[in-house]
C-alpha cells in the first residue's frame, strides 16, 4: 500500500481543507492525518475555534482520510513516516520548502492552497456581524 501522510489544525473545517485531503487521498491508497492538538495549536501560535475532539471527528468522518491522529509536536513527522510506514508526506505550499528534510525518508509534496477561503477569512467575516 502507498501511504501518504499529512497534518493540520483543520478548525472551521471549510472547503480548502478538503480539497487538499481530496488530492493528498489521491496520490496513493491510504491517507492518515495529524489534527493538531490545543496544546500544539498554542506553539503554533494558533488559537482554533472548534476544540481538538471536534477537529478531529470531523477529520476522522472525511471519506478520504483513513486515519485521524493527533498532533503534539513538530518532530513527531518522523516517527509517524516510520510507525505507518508512509511514502509521501503531502502539505498545502504554504510549507513549501519547510518539509524538505524528509526527503530522505518518503516524496514531500506541495499542493496548491484553494484561493479565497481561509480560517481566518471566516473569522474576519463572521466578526462583522
Ligand atoms: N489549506 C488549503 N487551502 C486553504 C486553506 C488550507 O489547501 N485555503 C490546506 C493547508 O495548506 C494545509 C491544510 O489545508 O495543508 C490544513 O490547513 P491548516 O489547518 O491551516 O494547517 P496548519 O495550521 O498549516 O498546520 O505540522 C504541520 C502543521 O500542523 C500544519
Amino acid at each position: 500500500t502507498k501511504t501518504v501522510l499529512t497534518y493540520g489544525t483543520f478548525d472551521l473545517f471549510h472547503i480548502g481543507h478538503l480539497n487538499v485531503l481530496k488530492r493528498l487521498r489521491a496520490l496513493g491508497d491510504r491517507l492518515i492525518v495529524g489534527v493538531s492538538t490545543d496544546e500544539f495549536n498554542a506553539v503554533k501560535g494558533k488559537r482554533p475555534i472548534v476544540p481538538f475532539e471536534q477537529r478531529i471527528e470531523i477529520v476522522r468522518s472525511i471519506k478520504y482520510v483513513d486515519i485521524a491522529i493527533p498532533e503534539e509536536r513538530w518532530s513527531q513527522k518522523r516517527e509517524d513516516i516510520e510507525k505507518y510506514d508512509v511514502q509521501i508526506f503531502g502539505i498545502g505550499e504554504d510549507w513549501k520548502g519547510k518539509f524538505d528534510e524528509l526527503e530522505d525518508k518518503v516524496e514531500v509534496v506541495y499542493l496548491p492552497r484553494t484561493s479565497g477561503i481561509s480560517t481566518t477569512e471566516m473569522k474576519r467575516v463572521l466578526s462583522a456581524f
